[in-house]
């Protein structure tokens, strides 16, 4: 869904592109579902998020701590590798500078993997996990996202490929060296720029 008139929405940048549709991408009005494995069960009295690795001080927040965080809205499109697209969302969540407050990261550190339920990892260098339109939304298109979509809360990177937008995240581990996470582990690419096809790795 289109921001209202006069909403407050951070808009990501690709959806100003007069084309909008990356290379070998195809438009889909009814929205995939796409994971390995089964929906993770979510119970909001054990369900917490730890921000660790390269940081001062771990850091956990339970569902309440997490959902009192101020919130965003973004407006976005998403491409998954496959090669179906999405255009028009609209997320509510975290914005990612927004948890970046909550831990002493240490200069060491210069990519982070992002952990999701069910052992779910990929992997972002810290410039793009706090690109301006990067958020940990609990919501999509004025709705609780479904559990498939990954409720209670999913990861928004909008300018990659959707595999880095991980569902039904938990945690964020600063680390110093790159390393592969779930799919790129399986040969998707490591950085994944959907107008650059960084598809698969060759290797
Ligand atoms: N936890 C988790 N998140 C994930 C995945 C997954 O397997 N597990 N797959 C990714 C891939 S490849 C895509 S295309 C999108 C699909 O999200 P959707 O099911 O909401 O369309 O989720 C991404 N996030
Ligand atoms: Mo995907």
């Amino acid at each position: 869904m289109k921001p209202k008139e006069g909403e407050d929405v951070i808009i990501s940048s690709d959806t100003q592109r007069k084309n909008r549709v990356p290379p070998g991408q195809r438009l889909t009005q009814s929205w995939p579902v796409l994971h390995a494995g089964k929906v993770p069960s979510f119970n909001e009295k054990t369900w917490d998020f730890r921000i660790f690795g390269l940081v001062e001080e771990e850091v956990v927040l339970t569902f309440d701590q997490f959902r009192s965080l101020p919130m965003v809205k973004v407006y976005s499109d998403i491409h998954c590798v496959t090669g179906w697209s999405m255009l028009d969302m609209l997320w509510e969540g975290v914005s990612s500078i927004e948890i970046r407050k909550l831990a002493k990261i240490s200069p060491e550190a210069k990519f982070v993997m992002v952990h999701a339920m069910g052992a779910y990892t990929t992997n972002l260098p810290l410039e793009e996990l706090f690109d301006d339109d990067v958020l940990f939304a609990h919501r999509v298109n004025a709705e609780n996202l479904t559990p498939e979509h990954g409720y209670p809360l999913r990861l928004v990177v909008p300018k990659l490929y959707f595999w880095k937008s991980a569902k039904w995240a938990n945690g964020l581990e600063f680390i110093k060296e790159n390393r592969a996470g779930f799919w790129e582990n399986y040969g998707y690419h490591m950085h994944g720029d959907p107008w650059k096809e960084e598809r698969y790795a060759d290797r």
